[in-house]
């Protein structure tokens, strides 16, 4: 079994993990300035993008980048080396660098506090904050903004990843009467369209913290080694077209019929879409190896993926020319039902704005959710940016002289770009609402951040399952709530 991160990446050097202007800001505050406090939010978006976001991922970079001794000797020749050459001029701050070397042995004088990781919060709270330990080392709250912000991504795609499920449950909900399976019910199979493996390994284990399927392999090792989880997701043996069209147009039925005989005993998805998805349903599952097929049972169902065409025409035209052939039978609720030996996989053109449209089609037609699974790739993991929940780090408090000041941007030119004052706290207010206390006006004892990280040392160590059960859906609420406008696609679209 891989081993449990540790402490930071040796090879991992933070002197260089920021934004060269950065480098330059030691230079640029105040005379005597001794604390700079910092905090990260999602800024409220216009009124029809995401309301609540799921917290995930900062642990990971704590303990892959920011954790234990990470300032070396070595560190600080390669970096003065380098910005020697980058700017042409010796701006480093050496003289800093090598005092938290010497004076904390390495270790970053940092206090972090965070609100616990699976927490689903409103835009606008404060999500963390950030301020140096040492006085000496006020200009390290911000030069670590760099590495710290990249927490917008696994944060997005496990905001995005739930929405996702909601919008499945719903429709789970009204056409089965139960929640039965709906960890299974969107595959992550965004691996290959990411742009690195670590986008791979942080947004496949973000789309895990609410759902258990998953081809994006780098995820799984990430929620082992930093959210001490054995196993978080799970897949089948599936075709892809190089496995079908090896065997020549012609032999398509073969080819089909050697997986059923290559996977006799576990659940098999086999795309179908190589020549006719639809001629391949009647002539060939629903012809030729009908009784093959028959001979399945929900142990060995046989998944169905077509993959191409208009999603909605498509997935009612497949499910008509299967009830046809192989027959269906009402559920509780009166929704139609295949038998348990054969399922649909829909993994083409799957968005949050096309899966609510699919959903709705298929309930229209008679269809249960029950029959139906999705894949979903870039719109899981790659079509996101930072903007996607508006994630922003600033600066809200800072000491100079001895004494506190709130400081805040407040631009002109956009409102909605202004921030946050002074030390800030979350709190839950007396009408159960989570909100974020201003100007250190609120009472620390109600504070919801948690010390995560001091001085170089991880405070907190959230596992997996914690936080999946943090994050999991609230009913009435996200079901029964506002949810159900969701029948309609929603902004992202
Ligand atoms: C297929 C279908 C489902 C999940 C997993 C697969 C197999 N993996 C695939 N990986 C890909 C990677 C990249 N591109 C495409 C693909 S793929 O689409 O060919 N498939 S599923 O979501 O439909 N489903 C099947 C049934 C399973 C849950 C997952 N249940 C069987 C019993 C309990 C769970």
């Amino acid at each position: 079994m891989a081993a449990p991160a540790a402490a930071a990446s040796p090879d991992f050097n933070i002197l260089l993990a920021t934004d060269s202007y950065k480098v330059t800001h030691f230079k640029q505050y105040p005379p005597n300035t001794s604390k700079i406090y910092s905090y990260f939010e999602c800024r409220k978006g216009k009124s029809d993008e995401f309301k609540e976001i799921v917290f995930f991922g900062l642990q990971y970079i704590l303990k892959k980048y920011l954790s234990g001794s990470v300032v070396t000797e070595e560190k600080i020749q390669q970096a003065k080396q380098i910005y020697h050459l980058h700017f042409k001029h010796s701006i480093f701050h050496e003289k800093g660098w090598r005092y938290i070397l010497t004076k904390h042995n390495g270790h970053l004088p940092i206090r972090i506090k965070a609100i616990p990781e699976g927490s689903i919060i409103a835009r606008g709270n404060v999500l963390f904050t950030v301020e140096n330990t040492d006085p000496d080392c006020f200009w390290l709250t911000n030069y670590i903004e760099t590495t710290l912000v990249q927490v917008w991504y696994p944060i997005t795609v496990a905001t995005i990843s739930r929405e996702f499920k909601k919008i499945i449950a719903l429709y789970l909900r009204k056409t089965t009467g139960s929640l039965d399976n709906l960890e299974f019910k969107l595959h992550d199979f965004g691996y290959r369209g990411v742009s690195s493996q670590e986008s791979a390994a942080l947004g496949g284990a973000a789309h895990l913290v609410n759902f258990q399927s998953t081809d994006t392999v780098a995820g799984l090792v990430l929620a082992q080694q930093f959210y001490n989880c054995q196993m978080a997701g799970f897949s089948i043996p599936a075709a892809e077209h190089s496995t079908i069209i090896a065997w020549g147009r012609s032999r398509e039925k073969d080819a089909f019929e050697h997986l059923l005989q290559q996977f006799p005993s576990t659940p098999i998805s086999v795309v179908s879409d190589s020549y006719d998805i639809f001629n391949a349903c009647r002539q060939i599952w629903g012809g030729d190896l009908k009784e093959n097929v028959q001979r399945r049972n929900k142990d060995s169902v046989l998944v169905i993926r077509p993959d191409s065409g208009d999603p909605v025409k498509t997935a009612i035209e497949v499910l008509r020319i299967l009830d046809e052939i192989f027959g269906s039978t009402p559920n509780s609720l009166g929704y139609k039902t295949l038998p348990a030996f054969i399922r649909l996989f829909l993994g083409d053109a799957i968005s949050l704005c096309s899966i609510g449209e699919i959903l709705l089609a298929l309930k229209n037609e008679q269809w249960s959710t029950e029959n139906i699974a999705f894949g979903c790739g870039g719109a899981l993991l790659q079509k996101l940016n930072r903007d996607t929940l508006n994630c922003c780090y600033k600066c809200s408090y800072v000491e100079q002289n001895g004494k506190g000041l709130d400081v805040y941007k407040q631009p002109v030119t956009d409102p909605a770009k202004c921030s946050k004052k002074g030390r800030l706290i979350l709190r839950r207010n007396p009408d159960g609402i989570i909100e974020t206390v201003e100007e250190g006006k609120g009472n620390p004892e109600e504070d919801l951040l948690v010390a995560v990280f001091e001085n170089g040392n991880i405070l907190q160590d959230y596992t997996l399952d914690e936080i999946r059960e943090k994050a999991k859906l609230h009913q009435p609420v996200d079901l029964y709530g506002p949810e159900q406008k969701r029948e309609l696609p929603f902004k992202i679209c």
